[in-house]
Order: structure tokens, then C-alpha cells, then sequence
């Protein structure tokens, strides 16, 4: 029986820059899943840190390819959004959970969008209020510390936090409708860094904190949630995508540190996938 899981990747493809498209469709595939790519923009390089980018908006296009998939009867397990262009795509990945999450597709949905305090180029309010109503749908969210307080109208604190503070953004996110809510870059001021979640319908909380490097790198969080997804989808439990996605990401950064700091616009994660093929 052909047991491999489709996932739908909802990603805008940045031509250079290793983050979304580029990251997710290798990882998804070095993690045995069939990966289909829903494209949400094309631009030259990613909007963080180079200038005079090209930017070709496709939300015309993804219905367009929906109403394709939905013609012919396609079956996804499932659907993880990244990058989204604009408030309208994300009305669109809500309608994608729509048509598809009835037929088995869980969603995961990482709220990419702001960091370290603040927002990516080109995003306002109006996005950041949208993204909170899709995560409100998902099934699993993986907001960073910035996206979260950002939906949740709460204040940044970037460290010197405690438990309440993470309690009571993980409660925050459940409130929104997302049944299992994800941190990530919790940092407690210990030298470690982690990723903390509750799964609302058991009320099981998990956690995994790894070693904190200081410094930081494009594309990471790409890179973390496509691999937390393709975990998932090989049937791991939520800790265990957890440890397996954070592993792979500090590997890709400590397998960057020593290249030319004018390339660090994203992490060498190229030598470190046989990591994920097991
Ligand atoms: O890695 C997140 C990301 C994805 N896509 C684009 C980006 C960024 C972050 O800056 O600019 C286009």
C-alpha cells in the first residue's frame, strides 16, 4: 500500500536567499513526504537585508491552482503555510484548510512574518491581525516570540521572562482557536534556547531546549517548521518534531559559522540532510 504523505507548502520562492520555497521542498522530500508548492510570490532574494528585490505578487494565481486541485479530486495530509504575501493570501490558506482539512489535512501554520521585535519589510497591522484569525484555524501553530506577542497585542520582552510570561502566551494562542500552540525561542537565560507547546486537547505540555548560539541566521526559522512538518508527517510525537527540527537547524548553523560572513544570508543546511533521511 502506498502509505507516503502529501503536504501541501504554502511559500513564496525567494530565487536566492535560502528561506521558504527553497528550504521547505527539500527538507519535505529528504523527510520521505511528496511535497506540492503553492507559490505566493516570486522574488529575486528575500526581503531581509538586501535591497532593490524584484516582487511578483501570485494570489490571483493560487486560486487558480486550487480549483485545479480541487477538480481533480487531489488528497492532502498536510497543509503548511510560511511566508504569505499579503492579508488576502492569508484568506486564502484559511479557504485551503477549508477545502481540504475535512478530508484529513492537518494544518500547520508558521506565522512568518516579523522577528527579534519587529516586523519584515512590507507587512502592517492589517497582516498581523489576519495571520491571528488563520492561526485561530490551524492546528498547529509556530509563531517565534515576536510573531506571538505581535497577534496576541502583548508586549515583546526578548529576555529576562519567566514561566508565566510563556504560559500566558501559549494561552493566548489557544484562545485564538489554534489547538496546539507552538513557542519557539524561548530563552530563559540559561544559555539554552527552546521550543515550548501544549497540545489543548490532551492538555499534554512539551518541550525541548537545545544550546543557544549567538548568532543568527536567515532562513532558520524555514527551516525549523519545514522540518518539524516533515517529522509530523512521519508520524513522530510533538516533542520529538520538536528535537528533530531544532537539532537540524543548530547542525545547519554550526555547519555555517565558518563560511564567508558576507554568505551568511542563510544557513548551509545542504550537507546536513542526510540528518533527516532515516
Ligand atoms: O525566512 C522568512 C522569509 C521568507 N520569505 C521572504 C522573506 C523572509 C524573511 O525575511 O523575506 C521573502
Amino acid at each position: 500500500m502506498d502509505n507516503q504523505k502529501r503536504v501541501i507548502t504554502v511559500q513564496d520562492i525567494s530565487c536566492i536567499g535560502k528561506c521558504s520555497a527553497t528550504v521547505a521542498l527539500p527538507i519535505l522530500s529528504a523527510m520521505g513526504a511528496e511535497c506540492a508548492l503553492l507559490p505566493t510570490a516570486v522574488l529575486s532574494t528575500h526581503t531581509g537585508g538586501f535591497s532593490g528585490f524584484t516582487f511578483l505578487d501570485l494570489t490571483e494565481e493560487l486560486d487558480k491552482i486550487v480549483e485545479h486541485w480541487k477538480k481533480e479530486s487531489f488528497k492532502f495530509d498536510g497543509i503548511y503555510s510560511g511566508y504569505l504575501a499579503s492579508p488576502a493570501q492569508v484568506k486564502q490558506v484559511e479557504n485551503l484548510i477549508d477545502d481540504f482539512g475535512p478530508h484529513g489535512a492537518v494544518a500547520v501554520i508558521d506565522p512568518v512574518m516579523a522577528d527579534h521585535g519587529k516586523l519584515y519589510t512590507g507587512f502592517t497591522q492589517e497582516h498581523v491581525e489576519a495571520m491571528a484569525g488563520l492561526c485561530g484555524k490551524a492546528d498547529i501553530v509556530l509563531p517565534n516570540l515576536t510573531e506571538a506577542t505581535l497577534m496576541l497585542g502583548m508586549e515583546y520582552t526578548p529576555d529576562g521572562y519567566g514561566q508565566d510570561y510563556v504560559d500566558a502566551i501559549l494561552e493566548g494562542l489557544a484562545a485564538l482557536g489554534a489547538k496546539v500552540p507552538v513557542l519557539t525561542g524561548v530563552n530563559y537565560g540559561d544559555g539554552r534556547l527552546g521550543i515550548m507547546g501544549i497540545d489543548t486537547r490532551s492538555g499534554e505540555k512539551f518541550s525541548y531546549f537545545h544550546e543557544k548560539i549567538d548568532q543568527s541566521f536567515h532562513g532558520t526559522g524555514d527551516i525549523f517548521a519545514s522540518a518539524f512538518t516533515g517529522a509530523l508527517m512521519r508520524g513522530e510525537s510533538l516533542e520529538s518534531c520538536c528535537k528533530t527540527a531544532a537539532d537540524f537547524t543548530v547542525e545547519c548553523i554550526k555547519n555555517t559559522m565558518d563560511t564567508p560572513k558576507d554568505r551568511w544570508y542563510g544557513v548551509r543546511f545542504e550537507n546536513c540532510m542526510g540528518l533527516l533521511c532515516k
